[in-house]
């Protein structure tokens, strides 16, 4: 399959001495992850957020929150990285300062090789107690009433993510927003730019004077904004890029 691709999106590129990257759920979705916002397949498709992803669930019904996080943990454990998270894991190589900001809690970024990856919205493998915040360290304890409790702290043990309401890890933010900020050019791949404050990153980027480019299979309240906007999915644009370069 050829992807037309516009030549001047490759000349910036070459020029580029700062790149820097965001992605969302539908960089994943090559990877057999389910977005979160698809009507149809998403993980949200018969429940909602509020339902799942904030602390006030939790707190009303720990044990579907623990099961629903429990199910995503094992599916993320089994999928494969994708030709899109490769391809970002190859461009990091080939500039001088790459900074990679996913909202994914997948892990699919490291797993792809990507070196400096700043997870926004935390990491689906890892726990922590819902009282002090203490990460669990080694195995998460069987137990016959979910979730379980953290062994130290006896607190109960919830997923290490960030929840509607829930501030983001500072230096994962302040890092990204430098990034967005510095950038010579700025991708911002896969995610519906809903979510706040990751969808302000893009938004920094253009302020900032970078070439913006989103690549998605559909338009988004960014669209608008970004210098070039590839509609189709990133585990075909984004290796189709790399191999641009080289030519
Ligand atoms: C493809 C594809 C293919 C398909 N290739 N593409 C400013 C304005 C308004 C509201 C706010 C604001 N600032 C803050 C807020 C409130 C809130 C917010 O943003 N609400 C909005 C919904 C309006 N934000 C927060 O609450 C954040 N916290 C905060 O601001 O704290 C302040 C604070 C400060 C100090 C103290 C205390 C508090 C926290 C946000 C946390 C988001 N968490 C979640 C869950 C994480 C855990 C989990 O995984 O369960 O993060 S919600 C969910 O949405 C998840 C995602 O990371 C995030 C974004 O979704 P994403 O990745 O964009 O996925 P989708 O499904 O929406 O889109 C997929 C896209 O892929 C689609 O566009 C497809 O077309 C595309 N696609 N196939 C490329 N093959």
């Amino acid at each position: 399959m050829t992807i037309d691709l516009p030549s001047e999106l490759i000349t910036e590129l070459r020029k580029a001495k700062r790149i820097a990257a965001l992605t969302g759920a539908g960089i994943s979705a090559e990877s057999k992850i389910p977005t979160f916002r698809d009507a149809m397949t998403g993980l949200w498709a018969s429940f909602s957020p509020e339902e799942l992803a904030t602390p006030e669930a939790f707190a009303r019904n720990p044990g579907m929150v623990w099961d629903w996080y429990a199910f995503r943990r094992e599916m993320c454990a089994k999928a494969i990285p994708n030709p899109g998270h490769v391809a970002l894991a190859e461009l990091e190589k080939r500039v001088e300062h790459f900074t990679l900001t996913t909202q994914n809690v997948d892990g699919l970024h490291q797993r792809a090789g990507s070196l400096r990856v700043f997870e926004l919205h935390g990491s689906i493998a890892r726990v922590k107690c819902v009282d002090t915040g203490r990460l669990l360290d080694g195995e998460i304890p069987e137990c016959d009433e979910p979730p379980p409790r953290h062994p130290e702290t006896g607190g109960l043990l919830r997923p290490d993510v960030v929840w509607f309401g829930e501030a983001l890890p500072v230096e994962a933010l302040m890092e990204s927003a430098q990034a967005a900020r510095n950038a010579d050019v700025f991708f911002t791949v896969g995610t519906s730019a809903l979510v706040y404050p990751a969808a302000g990153l893009p938004i920094e980027a253009v302020r900032a004077g970078a070439t913006v480019v989103e690549i998605n299979p559909l338009e988004t309240p960014f669209t608008e904004l970004a210098t070039f906007s590839l509609r189709g999915k990133s585990g075909e644009i984004l290796p189709a890029i790399v191999a641009a370069l080289d030519v």
